[in-house]
């Protein structure tokens, strides 16, 4: 009888423990790994940007609007756009992390963080983490995969675009972003580039995410961070990751071998909401890609190189997307 109830207190515990709070947050669970009762965290812990945090701070970072030149996959040449994020204090002579931000479908380069008249709440947040200490001092880029902009390109288009933009990213904007800027290559040379990958992070929104995994397969080289943030990969097909799961996360896979890189030379933090859209194609393709040897589901950055946050109830809105945004960055680039 008391084994019967030790084991129920059990149940009742596990239960407990694997329970979301009703705003969205979840709580960290620990559990007991080992003889030596060490303590591993196998939950995000998930909080949502303050209030407080969400206005403008004085001096804060600055958003300047880079334009380069740059060629479409049939050889044509483009003028494009970039906004980038300054951090207060920039100083030529410091070496920073750098993030690459690509926005939704019908986005442009201002949907994410503003203009410099009118900066949204990610950058103010932003503002805010590095002001707080709890980010490193860090540019982003936010680019846009289309040409022309969004007007009359349909959805078959976009996602050919999301394709075409990884040609743009490594012969174009990153060479005209980091010759701008002080990152950590010492040149835009492609050995200087690749050699600096560990302080690059690739991450976007829906179509933005298709952008994610596309540079993941195929600009892994440059970027050894990736967070993909509502929506699967396109490779094999539209949704690929609901109607071909295991084929996409074999691609993934395969990306990973061709391009001579393996398991402990990326990171992927996979978000999205239970109540998003892109929640059915994300979830299976993640389900799939952790049966695959290349990939080590967990949170150490050590050991592992995938994750995957799921919140409670969030949906398919930028709103959100700045949220886990505000969450990933310091994982990535914190203190
Ligand atoms: C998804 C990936 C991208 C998805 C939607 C999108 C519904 C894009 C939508 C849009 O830009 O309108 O997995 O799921």
């Amino acid at each position: 009888m008391k084994k019967y109830i030790t084991y129920l207190g059990f149940l009742l515990a596990l239960i407990f423990t694997s329970c979301k709070t009703s705003d969205g947050s979840s709580e960290a669970i620990t559990e007991n790994t080992s003889e030596e009762n060490e303590e591993v965290n196998t939950e995000f812990q998930f909080n949502r940007i303050p209030e407080a945090e969400k206005t403008a701070i004085e001096n804060g970072g600055t958003l300047q609007l880079l334009s380069y030149t740059t060629e479409d996959a049939a050889g044509n040449k483009l003028e494009k756009e970039a906004y980038v994020y300054v951090p207060a204090g920039y100083d030529d002579s410091e070496k920073y992390d750098i993030a690459y931000v690509m926005h939704g479908g019908g986005g442009d380069i201002s949907i994410l963080i503003g203009t410099p008249e009118n900066p949204t709440s990610l950058k103010n947040a932003i503002d805010h983490q590095i002001e707080n200490g709890d980010l490193e001092p860090m540019l982003l880029v936010f680019p846009s995969f289309y040409p022309n902009g969004p007007d009359g390109v349909g959805m078959d288009q976009v996602g050919e675009l999301t394709y075409q933009f990884q040609t743009e990213l490594k012969n174009g904007l990153i060479p005209a972003v980091e010759s701008n800027y002080s990152t950590y290559a010492n040149s835009t040379s492609a050995t200087d580039l690749a050699a600096s990958r560990d302080h690059r992070l690739f991450t976007g929104f829906s179509m933005g995410s298709v952008t994610t995994w596309y540079a993941f397969a195929e600009n892994l080289d440059y970027f050894k961070y990736f967070a993909p943030v509502s929506g699967d990969c396109w490779a094999l097909q539209m949704m690929g990751g609901a109607r071909q799961p295991d084929e996409t996360a074999n691609y993934l896979a395969d990306a990973v071998e061709q391009q001579n890189y393996s398991a402990e030379d990326f990171y992927v933090f996979a978000v999205t909401g239970t109540e998003d859209i892109a929640y059915e194609n994300l979830s299976p393709q993640i389900a799939s890609m952790r049966n695959l040897e290349v990939f080590n589901y967990g949170l150490d950055r050590e050991e592992n190189n995938l994750y995957y946050l799921e919140i409670e109830d969030a949906v398919h809105t930028n709103e959100w997307y700045f949220e886990y945004v505000y969450n990933f960055l310091p994982f990535f680039f914190g203190k």
